[in-house]
Order: structure tokens, then C-alpha cells, then sequence
């Protein structure tokens, strides 16, 4: 629970978070279940929700049944690409664990502890029965067999060679409307993750990817529409709160951001809301590296996302994730986030020290 949290980054554990099985004995053994769990990090984002609804999706198709289990909050854009795939929402203050016998568990876009908070009793007692797909650089044990890769631009990137391996049509689940298909899915993940293909994690095997999903039915510019184009007023005033806290540090390098309880009352925006929020400063040519610091008091702590841009003309980027992992989080070398406990000024002031 989020009591467990600490202030120590997370220590260098001896494990080496890497592959350990490989793609065809992991789709032999779902193949081989009667019924799996398909969970993801806690307050999922597009490409945890869409490799949670892709792998249900594959799953369905080779008649194995799949439950879906995402602890909250989840943002409605996401949900509105569930379709017919049901996947139970729980809520994180009053949670509950999975019900039944479940042959397989399948935890995909993470492998960290920190971010499976809620069913951790449930895995550990699991674990011989966990598998893992991820593309972060960190992890822990949670998943006895897992495929790590890095190189992927999204989970739902590595995802794919799951459903290739299954031997199951991209196409498969589309309704009558050519939508909720595995395809769709997996472009979920792939284009929020790649920041609709602008991210340095873009690069020809992620823009392949993207022309599979599209000549497989894909409706990009609805999902644009329904994942970017869909937010509430509240939204984009949140937004404008961030921007006039915007501090600029070390001659403009780092911009940092705070967003206050205050700013979430008054102006009726959700913690969910926060999300793109980091990336707006980006747009500042002298900017390096983005930081937003949020203020959580339901959850009693300060929430923090962390992006950068690639290497400049001299080589030269900041390694948010390796910033991250001093402040009770990780992720990727230009995206990550973190988790601290303290007051906001407590926290600000550790992070413009790390600056
Ligand atoms: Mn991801």
C-alpha cells in the first residue's frame, strides 16, 4: 500500500532485469491456460491499458478466458476504448484482489514493485504463475519469466510479437464498426507512447508497427480524436495553472512546475489530469529536461513526471530516468516519473538541489 513508500531511491538490486524466456514457450503456455489475469501498472496510461486490452484480446481469440485487472485511476478516454473487453476497475483506497483460480498471470508495461502496490500480496503468493512483458529499464522480480526490451517504443511494440506468436489476426475483435479490434489496441500503446510518433523512441521499427496497425483497420484519426481531442474544460485550465508556476533553472536548461491541492479545487480539474502536462516546456528551445511536481493529499504524497529531450548537436541529455531513481521512481532515459513523501516545499527544494 502507499504507506510502504519510502523517501531512499531504489537500491540497485544484484537481479539484472532482463529476458529470461523467450516469446514462443511464453505464447505456448497461454496457449496451454484455461483461464488467465492480465494486470498493469496502477493508474494506468494508453500503453498499459492498451497492452492490458491487446493481450486480453489475443487471449479471447485462442479461447483462453482473460480477466482484466487495473488498479485506478483511469482516465476516460482510455476506458472508452475497452469495448466489449471487460476489465474490472479497482479502486486503490478500498481494494480488492482477484477472485478464482487463474493459471497465468500476466503483468505487462512493468515489472517494479513500486508500481503493482495493490496486488503484490496477491502476485507474491502467485509467483511461480506470473509472466511479464515490459520495455522499461527497471524491475523487479514480480514476473518469474519475462521479455524486457528496451528497444520497444511501447509495450504494446513488444506486444505484437506476442500476438504474431499466438498466430492471431491484428484484426481480431473489431466490432461492426471496425473498432476495439487487437489492432487498435496495440496502437494505443504505441502511439501515447511515442507521443503520436514525435518521441525519440519513434524510429522505423515503431513507424512499421504503425503501418501494420493502420493497413490492419486501424481509424487513426478517431483515436487521435478520442485520446487527445476529448478533455474536459477543467483539463486545460489545470494546464494553465502548471505553466504559471513555471520556474526556469540553470539558465533555462530545466523547467520546473508545481501543481497545488489549490490548483485541483479551484479549478475542478482531476489528479488524472495531469497528464501531457510535463511535455508542454518542451516546446522551449533553451529546455533540456521538464519536471511537474503534484501535489496528491487523497494519497498523502507528491507525485512527480520527469522528460527530456534527446541528445543535442554535442551528444548531450539528461538521463531523467536515472534523475528519477533518486525520488522513489524510474521509467525510460527521456521519460519517467517518481514518488516522494513531504510536504510540496520539502520536495521541491530536494529536486532543484538534484538539478
Ligand atoms: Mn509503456
Amino acid at each position: 500500500m502507499l504507506t510502504s513508500l519510502s523517501n531512499a531511491p531504489i537500491a540497485d538490486t544484484p537481479m539484472t532485469y532482463t529476458t529470461n524466456t523467450t516469446m514462443t514457450e511464453l505464447a505456448r503456455d497461454i496457449r496451454a491456460a484455461r483461464r488467465v489475469l492480465v494486470t498493469t501498472h496502477q493508474k494506468p496510461d494508453g500503453d498499459a491499458m492498451g497492452s492490458v486490452l491487446a493481450v486480453m484480446r489475443a487471449c479471447a481469440a485462442v479461447g483462453v478466458e482473460a480477466s482484466g485487472w487495473v488498479v485506478d485511476p483511469c482516465e476516460g478516454n482510455l476506458r472508452a476504448f475497452e469495448g466489449a473487453t471487460k476489465v474490472e476497475h479497482v479502486n486503490p483506497r478500498a481494494p480488492t484482489l482477484p477472485v478464482g483460480e487463474f493459471d497465468l498471470a500476466i503483468v505487462v508495461d512493468t515489472g517494479a514493485w513500486a508500481q503493482l502496490e495493490v496486488l503484490t500480496p496477491w502476485l507474491k503468493a502467485n509467483a511461480s504463475r506470473v509472466i511479464g512483458f515490459d520495455h522499461h529499464a527497471r524491475g523487479d522480480d514480480v514476473a518469474a519469466r519475462r521479455i524486457v526490451d528496451m528497444n520497444c517504443g511501447s509495450c504494446t511494440a513488444l506486444l505484437v510479437q506476442l500476438v504474431d506468436a499466438l498466430g492471431v489476426d491484428l484484426s481480431y475483435g473489431a466490432d461492426a464498426r471496425g473498432r476495439n479490434s487487437i489492432a487498435e489496441a496495440l496502437y494505443m500503446g504505441l502511439a501515447t507512447d511515442t507521443g503520436w510518433f514525435r518521441f525519440p523512441n519513434a524510429r522505423a521499427a515503431e513507424y512499421a508497427l504503425a503501418s501494420r496497425l493502420l493497413a490492419a483497420g486501424v481509424d487513426k484519426n478517431a483515436m487521435y480524436q478520442q485520446l487527445e481531442q476529448s478533455s474536459r474544460a477543467e483539463r486545460v485550465q489545470l494546464q494553465a495553472r502548471a505553466l504559471m508556476s513555471m520556474e526556469m533553472l540553470q539558465g533555462g536548461r530545466f523547467v520546473f512546475m508545481t501543481l497545488r491541492a489549490s490548483d485541483f479545487t479551484e479549478t475542478g480539474a482531476l489528479l488524472e489530469e495531469t497528464a501531457g502536462i510535463v511535455n508542454i516546456p518542451m516546446e522551449i528551445s533553451c529546455v533540456r529536461a521538464s519536471v511537474l511536481v503534484v501535489e496528491d493529499t487523497a494519497a498523502g504524497i507528491i507525485k512527480l513526471s520527469f522528460r527530456s529531450k534527446p541528445a543535442d548537436a554535442s551528444g548531450a541529455f539528461v538521463d531523467v530516468n536515472e534523475l528519477a531513481a533518486r525520488f522513489g521512481g524510474g521509467g525510460h532515459v527521456h521519460a519517467a516519473g517518481g514518488k516522494q513523501k513531504g510536504s510540496l516545499e520539502e520536495v521541491a527544494a530536494r529536486i532543484r538541489a538534484a538539478l
